[in-house]
């Protein structure tokens, strides 16, 4: 079924110098870059964790060429990590385009035993992380993103599908299996011991030790753990942060679901909400006086967009598409009940999940292995530590205390309120 597995050796990454002479002959890449590859300009500009990426422009255009390497390229070749992410990948780009049309670049080109995905260029757009720490604003971004996550979570799930697709999607995706295994530990487990390969900023250990004493916390964190290992609600991106969006000003797109597995319906929500407060906490060190009070409440306001959104697409997509075994029509509205108050409980539960796993990812971005440009970008380490303690302590008070947080001007005020805190 999967090819590269039986066939290791045959897999060469692309360097940008045979990029050409290995594709040119594909006509999913000629028909849109030109048939000549020698008028083709190839640029490596992978700067994520684990792949290659090229732009290949040509006279007829320009695509993306993304391929997996058979390590963690930020560790290197002493981690080694499966090919056959790029397969699941690929998976997940075509369901999401089906769920979300026009939200994920669209894939011309698969390579199995290359573990190579060509796809759409996307521009002008740049990464989003990039424009929240260079104070541009996304008009429509948190409609986008609640909707996003409200449609591929209601139409990845059996509330939408027929009971055996989603049952053998279940089974595909499930072999996936290191990509999960690097969040269960980097996410739910290494923020709160001393793994190996953590840091943090130097000035946090006060905050570090008080997180990392506190059996309640550590005991919430792995009951999320045990929901995102074994609840296979909907299908996940499953790694659903600020670098794996695109904008431009007014338009913006998901990529890079190599994460993709099948969990519970509130982890793609948290992780997100969790990359806009640490943009959010971050921002002291990136402007200052009304520009910078203005992007922070902008921040909050894109957050409270993209729950109202989810909020609203899901409710629609509840009375408009429960198409599958879950909450049938015909145990409620056929019987003259209303199955309103059965939608709004579980959207309860999608929030406070939700919430813990935001609160999660607050801590291993500045805990763990894998640390985010918000804060990494600051060269004040005073500062840069006096920000992620009061990131810290919210993402534990949100693990904490996720079911109390019931509305999202209360969420919105925690963040007002920690952001003033003077915690070292
Ligand atoms: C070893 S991979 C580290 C991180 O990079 C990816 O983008 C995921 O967020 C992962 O946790
Ligand atoms: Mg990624």
């Amino acid at each position: 079924m999967i090819a590269i597995m039986d066939t290791p050796n045959q897999y060469q990454p692309l360097t940008p110098e045979e990029l050409g002479a290995r594709l040119s002959a594909i006509d999913a890449v000629a028909n849109r870059v030109g048939r000549d590859p020698a008028t083709w300009q190839v640029k490596e500009v992978g700067d994520g964790n684990l792949n290659l990426v090229f732009i290949v422009e040509g006279p007829e255009g320009t695509v993306i060429v993304k391929q997996a390497l058979p390590y963690v390229r930020l560790v290197g070749d002493s981690w080694p990590l499966p090919l056959y992410r790029a397969f699941f990948e690929n998976h997940a780009l075509v369901r999401q385009a089906e769920r979300d049309p026009g939200a994920v670049p669209e894939v011309y080109h698969f390579d199995e035993m290359q573990a190579l995905i060509v796809m759409e260029f996307l521009a002008p757009h740049k990464i989003l992380r990039r424009k929240l720490i260079d104070g541009e604003k996304v008009a429509g971004l948190g409609t986008f993103l609640g909707k996003f996550c409200a449609r591929t979570a209601f139409r990845g799930s059996e509330l939408s599908m027929k009971s055996a697709d989603k049952k053998k999607d279940v089974g595909l995706f499930s072999g996936n299996v290191e990509i999960p295994a690097i969040t269960e530990a980097l996410v739910f487990t290494d923020p709160y011991h001393e793994a190996e390969m953590n840091h943090h900023t130097d000035g946090l250990d006060p905050v570090v030790a008080e997180l990392r004493s506190n059996p309640e916390l550590k005991a919430k964190a792995q009951r999320l753990l045990m929901k995102f290992a074994s609840n296979t609600e909907t299908m996940l991106h499953g790694d659903l942060h600020s670098g794996s969006i695109m904008s431009t000003d007014t338009d913006s797109r998901v990529i890079d679901p190599e994460f993709v597995q099948y969990g519970p319906m509130g982890f793609d929500l948290g992780m997100l909400l969790a990359n806009f407060f640490m943009a959010y906490f971050s921002q002291e060190a990136h402007r200052h006086d009304a520009a910078l009070e203005d992007y922070r409440e902008w921040i909050l306001s894109v957050v409270a967009e993209t729950v109202k959104a989810f909020d609203e697409e899901f409710t629609h997509l509840w009375k408009t598409e429960r198409t599958g075994m879950l909450y049938p029509v015909a145990l409620f509205e056929s019987q003259g009940h209303h199955s309103g108050d059965a939608c709004a409980d579980l959207l309860d539960e999608i929030w406070a999940d939700a919430l813990g796993f935001c609160g999660i990812e607050m801590h291993r971005r500045t805990l763990s292995l894998a640390h985010n440009a918000d804060f990494e970008e600051i060269e004040d380490k005073d500062l840069k530590a006096r920000l992620e303690a009061r990131n810290l302590l919210m993402g534990a008070e949100l693990v904490l205390n996720a079911r109390t947080t019931t509305s999202i001007d209360e969420l919105l005020t925690l963040a007002r309120q920690f952001n003033k805190k003077d915690i070292i």
